[in-house]
């Protein structure tokens, strides 16, 4: 498993930043993201490093590791109470995608107001 020494999102994954977990395995960790954008809103994070899903589609375990984040998907959704009301998944990619956190993570997010999509 690949990791990277100064990525805040490895140092939660092995526990050099404390965090409180949703859900976790060996694979994958879940934890509320500090800035929330919806009533729930969980980052469900490989614990191996990539620093976006292009850079996982490049690698020789990309498909193990992003199968390994389906997985955790409805046991994440089951932990938090939405997998019969619904939730919505986001992965932003790059700048111009959103993205803030170079560390490959899926947003769930759920609850009131989600009706107004932009897809
Ligand atoms: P993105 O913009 O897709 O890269 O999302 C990164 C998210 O990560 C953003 O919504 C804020 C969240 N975040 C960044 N640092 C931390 C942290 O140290 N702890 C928690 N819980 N969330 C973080």
């Amino acid at each position: 498993m690949k990791t990277k020494e100064d990525c805040i999102f490895c140092k939660i994954s092995s526990g050099d930043i404390p965090s409180k977990f949703v859900w976790s395995n060996e694979d994958v960790i879940a934890f509320h993201d500090m800035n929330p954008q919806a009533p729930v809103h969980v980052l469900l994070v490989p614990r191996h490093h990539s620093d976006n899903i292009l850079d996982l589609a490049a690698e020789e375990e990309g498909r193990q590791v992003f199968s390994q984040l389906l997985a955790a998907v409805p046991r994440v959704a089951d932990a938090l109470g939405v997998s019969e009301s619904g939730f919505r998944l986001i992965i932003n990619t790059g700048k111009g995608g959103g993205q803030s956190v170079m560390h490959l993570h899926i947003h769930l997010v759920a609850g009131e107001g989600l009706s107004e999509s932009i897809v």
